[in-house]
């Protein structure tokens, strides 16, 4: 793993890319200048993260050769059960397994799907098994905070959907009385909740008691937030929400891709979203990597680690507002928050570009009521959950919120 001074302590990433090279020296290269972008950078994007050489390792393992189609019949009662390959007795156990410690890990009996691609497979899933194309959703949008599958007019869910979005209040606190009124007043067949790039924690209790009032599912997007799910330093949607989606690469430190959790009743229908409707055959090294994650997040050091992650982005972000600046909602409960660059006259994104030239990475964020374009934005969103996995602590931030603070002064002069 890198250490927090651009070192790497372990072999493990260097003699993969030596096998690399023997196969193509281009791709190994190319990949070696990565490693070494990664190792000496300061990773600030809020939905990064460096997973153990244990999950890297499954990825990389021989099941990436296998095709198993379908479900594990053991344990499922879903009436999708069974593969289409033969040969599966070892992935079956592989993926059942994983299903059983994700359910550990969240301490439920919700249904698991542990094969979507990705989080926006995860989501596209979702909704097939709530809406039908045209039906009303209710959602945050992706300039206030949302994701792009929450709605976006240039994503599939804007498209087949007649999405209605509710708003952040003038502290860019999402408005629980605006998601009361739009939901009486449109009457939407689901409410999405959750978000990719929102500082603050999330009500999912009085979404579901929205939700219900207004007879629509409730959809929680937890793919930033689920690590502090885990370490309860987020409010929990199971038992609020039917159906949770989530990423495993950000704060639940995994391999890249999605999960769905879903009230029981639910289970056959989401099983038939993700196969055969959405994918084909799952990916079973990553859900191999899946499984690994999920014993490692059972820890206690990975909770311990979690705590860090907020303890740090609160200093962080402290550290920001008593140099003067703006931040959105004015601070941060969970691992990232937003910097306002609105009074400025560079963007975030001439923020994004400088930072990369000193080896600090972040990435420009559109902030509510932005009056710059989303490939400019007025603000940048910054998180503390990779550079926390390589060891920093409180004074580790405190000290590169500085270095952005010299680099912003020195952009006032000459941008
Ligand atoms: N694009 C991811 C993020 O950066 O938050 C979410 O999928």
């Amino acid at each position: 793993m890198f250490t927090k001074d651009g070192k790497d302590d372990s072999r493990y990433n260097r003699d993969n890319i030596e096998f690399i090279k023997h196969s193509s020296p281009t791709v190994g290269e190319l990949i070696e200048r990565e490693y070494e972008r990664q190792k000496g950078n300061i990773e600030l994007i809020a939905s990064e993260n460096y997973s153990s050489e244990a999950v890297l390792a499954a990825c990389g393992s021989c099941l990436s050769w296998k095709y198993a189609e379908g479900y594990p019949e053991a344990e499922r009662k879903t009436g999708n059960r069974g593969r289409y390959y033969g040969g599966t007795e070892f992935v079956d156990q592989i993926e059942e397994y994983c299903c059983k410690k994700w359910k550990e890990v969240f301490d439920t009996d919700y249904h698991v799907n542990v094969q979507p691609h990705s989080g926006s497979q995860a989501n596209f899933s979702a909704y097939r098994v709530a809406v039908d194309p045209g039906d009303t959703v209710l959602s945050f949008s992706l300039d206030n905070g949302g994701h792009l599958t929450h709605g976006s007019p240039v994503n599939f869910s804007g498209n087949l959907y007649d999405m209605v979005f509710y708003s952040v209040d003038h502290n860019g606190f999402i408005d629980m009385e605006d998601v009361c009124k739009k939901a009486r007043e449109c009457n939407p067949k689901l409410i999405v909740a959750g978000a990719s790039a929102y500082a603050r924690t999330i009500d999912f209790k009085s979404f579901g008691e929205i939700a219900k009032e207004v007879g629509a599912l409730l959809m929680v997007d937890m793919a930033h937030i689920a690590g502090l799910v885990v370490a309860g330093d987020h409010p929990s949607p199971f038992g609020h929400a039917d159906l949770i989606t989530t990423t495993t690469h950000k704060t639940l430190r995994g391999p890249r891709g999605g999960m769905i959790f879903s009230k029981p009743e639910l289970a056959k229908k989401v099983d038939s979203a993700v196969f055969p409707y959405a994918q084909g055959g799952p990916l079973e090294h990553i859900i191999a990597g899946k499984a690994v994650c999920a014993e490692e997040a059972l820890t206690s050091e990975y909770k311990e680690y979690i705590h860090q992650v907020v303890k740090n982005s609160k200093a962080f972000c402290q550290a920001f507002l008593d140099m003067g600046y703006k931040v959105v909602t004015g601070g941060t409960d969970n691992h990232l928050f937003m910097l306002d660059l609105s009074d400025y006259h560079f963007s975030g994104k001439d923020l994004q570009d400088e930072l990369d030239k000193i080896g600090i990475t972040l990435n420009k964020n559109m902030i509510p009521e932005d009056k710059r374009s989303p490939k400019e934005t007025s603000g940048v969103r910054i998180g503390t959950a990779p550079m926390t996995t390589r060891g920093y602590l409180e004074d580790d931030f405190v000290k590169v919120a500085k270095r952005i603070d010299a680099k912003i002064k020195e952009m006032e002069k000459y941008l």
